[in-house]
């Protein structure tokens, strides 16, 4: 609470300056960045972006639809502060992330990915469809919606309660609470669309939300032959919102301009106790792309790193389609009504190998 309140405190442009520079480059990996790596699409680094504080305690609720719809116009990409997730609960899910990581590779398969629930290893998932790299560095545990135990409908995988006796218990509360947080965000979203607050329940799209928690590890050392490889490719999130929180350890750049040439890669530096919030495609898709969902990626910095991505996105059936407020004659809906249930697996099953 304390830390929060001191993000709280420091002001938009007072961000540390060792987190604000683009990061240096330890090693090898960040070669994305440096001159004579032409096998990609060329980029160019601009430092820190500074984005956007949203407080969401504020009692001024039309000013906080306000500024979370220019975050959501500018950069689809803002921090939440006050966002009501206890610090203690955070630092819980990541002892228990890291506990899990731990483990030799051979347990971890024990609960390799099925109905795209549990442990992903390094190298097989590839969020960047045309990465000459096998795949992403990072390894991910994927937790879904959670199925009630007594009809055995829970399709999620659970590390063994022997070895892990807290690890089920602090991810439920965990997704518990930030689903809370999640939602309120939404109704900040529409009333920053001129809706009903209530928007996005009265359509349904909270009705049972597809909602997957992530929880993600970034290998520090790695070797020669991933020069230039990934943590996480470039790629924009599939659904509604993500809600990410990190340790801290820099490596996250957002891309606002995805058709520029270069593309310009911009650091998103770290506030304690704050989440990172960005918009997803269906978002995009829902407001005409009147709110963007940017293209991010996390490089290496040869440091290990963890974060925990929470994706809150629309019940399966939802239909997703331009809202009213978001074209005119002039600017007509520029996407067919979809599923979100069938465009999100769409995604889902185009990066995986
Ligand atoms: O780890 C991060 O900072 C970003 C993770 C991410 O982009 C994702 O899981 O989609």
């Amino acid at each position: 609470m304390k830390k929060q309140q001191e993000a709280q405190r420091r002001p938009r442009h007072a961000t540390p300056r060792h987190s604000r520079k683009s990061a240096a480059l330890p090693f090898p990996l960040q070669a994305a960045a440096q001159p004579g790596v032409t096998r990609r699409r060329r980029s160019a680094m601009a430092g820190g972006v500074d984005l956007p504080v949203v407080d969401l305690a504020s009692q001024d609720l039309r000013a906080a639809a306000a500024s979370v719809r220019q975050a959501c116009v500018e950069h689809g990409f803002f921090y939440v502060t006050n966002h009501g997730v206890d610090g203690a609960l955070i630092e819980a899910v990541f002892a228990e992330s890291k506990g899990f990581f731990d483990l030799p590779m051979e347990e971890k398969m024990k609960l390799q990915r099925r109905n795209h629930r549990g442990y992903t290893p390094p190298y097989a998932e590839k969020l960047h469809a045309s990465s000459e790299f096998v795949g992403d560095l990072k390894e991910s545990f994927y937790i879904g919606p959670i199925g009630d135990s007594d009809l055995q409908n829970d399709l999620n995988q659970w590390p063994s309660e022997e070895c892990f006796p807290s690890w089920k218990e602090t991810m439920k509360w965990y997704i518990a609470t930030v689903l809370d947080t999640g939602k309120r965000i939404l109704s900040l979203i529409a009333l920053g669309l001129d809706l009903d607050a209530e928007f996005f329940h009265k359509i349904g799209a909270l009705d049972c939300p597809s909602m997957f928690l992530r929880l993600l590890h970034y290998p520090g050392e790695v070797n020669e032959s991933d020069s230039g490889n990934y943590g996480a490719s470039a790629h924009s999130d599939y659904g509604a919102i993500t809600l990410l929180v990190t340790d801290g350890t820099p490596g996250l750049q957002i891309c606002r301009e995805k058709d520029r040439d270069p593309q310009l890669w911009e650091d998103v530096h770290h506030i304690d106790g704050a989440f990172i919030v960005n918009i997803g495609d269906l978002l995009e898709r829902w407001t005409n792309c009147v709110f963007r969902s940017t293209l991010h990626r996390v490089v290496a910095v040869g440091k290990e790193r963890y974060s925990v991505a929470f994706f809150l996105d629309p019940n399966y059936d939802t239909v997703v389609q331009c809202i009213e407020s978001c074209c005119s004659e002039a600017d007509p809906p520029r996407f067919p009504p979809i599923r979100s249930g069938e465009y999100i697996t769409g995604r889902i099953n185009s990066t995986y190998k």
